[in-house]
């Protein structure tokens, strides 16, 4: 009780009412799949955390884009929230050490919690030439991802380029990059998305901290919960096309299905992630509602297999 209510003088103090939080609770509640009866459980998750896994947060060859997306666009204020249920033990980006004392974090790091941390990585592992093409501390990626991933308990895979290589994997590829799990041959859980969707990676968390495991996967290793459905599936314009009243109001089938974004190359049909239903930036948008066609960012491949991007397929 104490410590709930030292949490919402604290949101308060950050301007974030207690009303605020339900919605971002109950927005997350949503997104996991779960019924609204477990919205109080998922608050509890942040207001008195029973326990803070400690996260080693490995970065390879990536734009940082994923580790922005989780910093920068969750409900302003709660983004903190997100650090306070993990304990952070390395994580270049927001970490104060740099340099020699960086690397010695990161070892003792794994060697403390050895068995028991979370392993989050952004960013594909060039596997040529011995690594050679990616270096961290004079280190490879694939030295690190050697020595690192197959100490933790659960190894994450955040954003496209860990989860399948993302665009350092593309055509030519003259470094050999690889997502995380095919480049040390481990099983990861992947949420792939250039950038991924923040929400997903919380969720996956949030429904390991209250039930006490990860969640449903497809056969790619991707929650269910965020990638059982395509794009297409789940996306508003369809229902310009799919609905009568829509149909009857434009006119016409044809007339209707001129704000679908098909015939400019939209990847919705072949894409599965829950972009249309959790959207990014707080909810605001996604790709599709803001006029773009989808590009496949969450599908093996995608550089290759989904360009020219604005052909139809
Ligand atoms: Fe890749 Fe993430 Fe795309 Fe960027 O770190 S998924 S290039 S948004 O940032 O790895
Ligand atoms: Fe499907 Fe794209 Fe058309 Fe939406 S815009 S209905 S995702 S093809
Ligand atoms: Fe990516 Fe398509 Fe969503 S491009 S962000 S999967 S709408």
């Amino acid at each position: 009780m104490e410590k709930e209510r030292d949490f919402f003088e604290k949101l308060e103090k950050r301007g974030v009412s207690r009303r605020d939080f339900m919605r971002y609770c109950t927005f997350l509640t949503a997104t996991m799949g779960l019924s609204s009866s477990f919205v109080p459980k998922v608050a509890e998750v942040f207001a008195a955390p029973a326990q803070r896994p400690p996260v080693v947060w490995l970065q390879f060859g990536e734009c940082t884009g994923c580790t922005e997306s989780l910093l920068r666009s969750i409900y302003p204020g709660i983004d903190q929230l997100v650090l306070e249920i993990l304990s952070i033990e390395y994580h270049e980006t927001i970490m104060a050490a740099a340099g020699k004392q960086a690397e010695e974090n990161l070892h003792n790091a794994v060697k403390k919690y050895e068995g028991k941390f979370v392993c989050v990585v952004e960013g594909a592992v060039a596997t040529k030439y011995d690594g050679a093409y990616g270096k961290i501390g004079g280190k490879t990626f694939l030295q690190i991802a050697k020595e690192v991933c197959p100490k933790a308990a659960a190894v994450i895979c955040y954003g496209t380029c860990s989860t399948f290589g993302g665009v350092q994997a593309a055509n030519p590829n003259p470094g050999g990059y690889k997502g995380v799990g095919e480049a040390i041959g481990i099983k990861t859980l992947n949420i792939p998305g250039c950038p991924p969707n923040p929400v997903n990676l919380v969720g996956t968390i949030v429904s390991y901290l209250l039930l006490g495991k990860l969640p449903a996967l497809d056969n790619l290793g991707r929650p269910l919960f965020a990638y059982g459905k395509s794009v297409h599936d789940q996306c508003q314009r369809r229902s310009h096309f799919e609905n009568n009243e829509f149909v009857k109001e434009f006119g016409s089938k044809e007339a209707a299905m001129g704000y679908c974004l098909y015939k400019m190359g939209c990847r919705g049909p072949e894409t599965f992630n829950n972009c249309p239903t959790a959207k990014f930036n707080d909810g605001t948008s996604w790709p599709v509602e803001a006029g773009h066609p989808c590009l496949g960012c969450s599908e093996p491949n995608f550089w290759d297999k989904m360009s020219p991007f604005y052909k139809e397929m």
